[in-house]
């Protein structure tokens, strides 16, 4: 399974569209990885919609990530969690974790990068790779040399997110990234499949380059 094409859905770029009906919609163009992304909900709320996302990534055999919350991410059996700065440690939530479950890690710089390795982790996001909209307190980017650093340094696989497009995709998969996370680039298009799947397809043409 790869990190191709990650999608993050966001409801409040989603225009009016579900976490449920994005994932379902981003799917079926093709995306590898959903992660489901929601500061504003009740743990109650944040599981059930984890158990429908968790539904439709079975049936398309796309990876379930849910962000932030390593109990709702177990409790809806989820494939993993995605863990920031803020949140647990990924040495805690490897503790707690089953085999096999998966961690993810933001890392802003190649020293954040190789202790998220160190710690456990199972892939790095380099986050924010370039400067977004999307997440208010996301800083700067880090830019293509810092992703191609990271890459260097470390041998997991490595997502790049923040400010991620159909117009520099390649670029960021030639400077070596794994893949690409995204999230107004898929959920907020007009046509989420065909968005994710014109993304997918530059991938897989910039790495056939590489
Ligand atoms: N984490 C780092 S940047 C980001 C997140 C969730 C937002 C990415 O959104 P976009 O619209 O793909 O720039
Ligand atoms: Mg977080």
């Amino acid at each position: 399974m790869g990190y191709d094409l990650y999608v993050v859905t966001d409801e409040a770029i989603g225009r009016g569209r579900s976490h449920v009906e994005l994932a379902r919609l981003a799917v079926a163009g093709g995306a590898d990885v959903i992660q489901l992304r929601d500061k504003t909900l009740s743990g109650r709320a944040l599981l059930d919609t984890a158990l429908a996302i968790r539904e439709v990534t079975r049936d398309a055999g796309a990876l379930f990530i849910v962000n932030d919350r390593l109990d709702v991410a177990l409790a809806a059996g989820a494939d993993g969690v995605h863990l920031g700065a803020s949140d647990l440690p990924v040495e805690e939530a490897r503790r707690i974790a089953p085999p096999g479950f998966v961690i993810g890690a933001s890392a802003g710089s190649v020293d954040a990068a190789v202790r998220a390795a160190a710690t456990g982790a199972d892939y790095v996001a380099l986050s924010p790779t370039f400067a977004t909209g999307s997440k208010d307190d996301a800083g700067p980017g880090c830019g293509l040399a810092t992703l191609s650093a990271v890459r260097a340094a470390v041998s997991l696989p490595l997502v790049a997110i923040g400010g991620i497009t159909a117009a520099n995709v390649a670029d960021v998969i030639a400077a070596g990234a794994d893949g690409v996370a995204v999230i107004s680039a898929v959920v907020g298009e007009d046509n989420v499949t065909a968005a994710a799947r014109n993304l997918r397809d530059r991938i897989a043409a910039a790495k056939a380059e590489g």
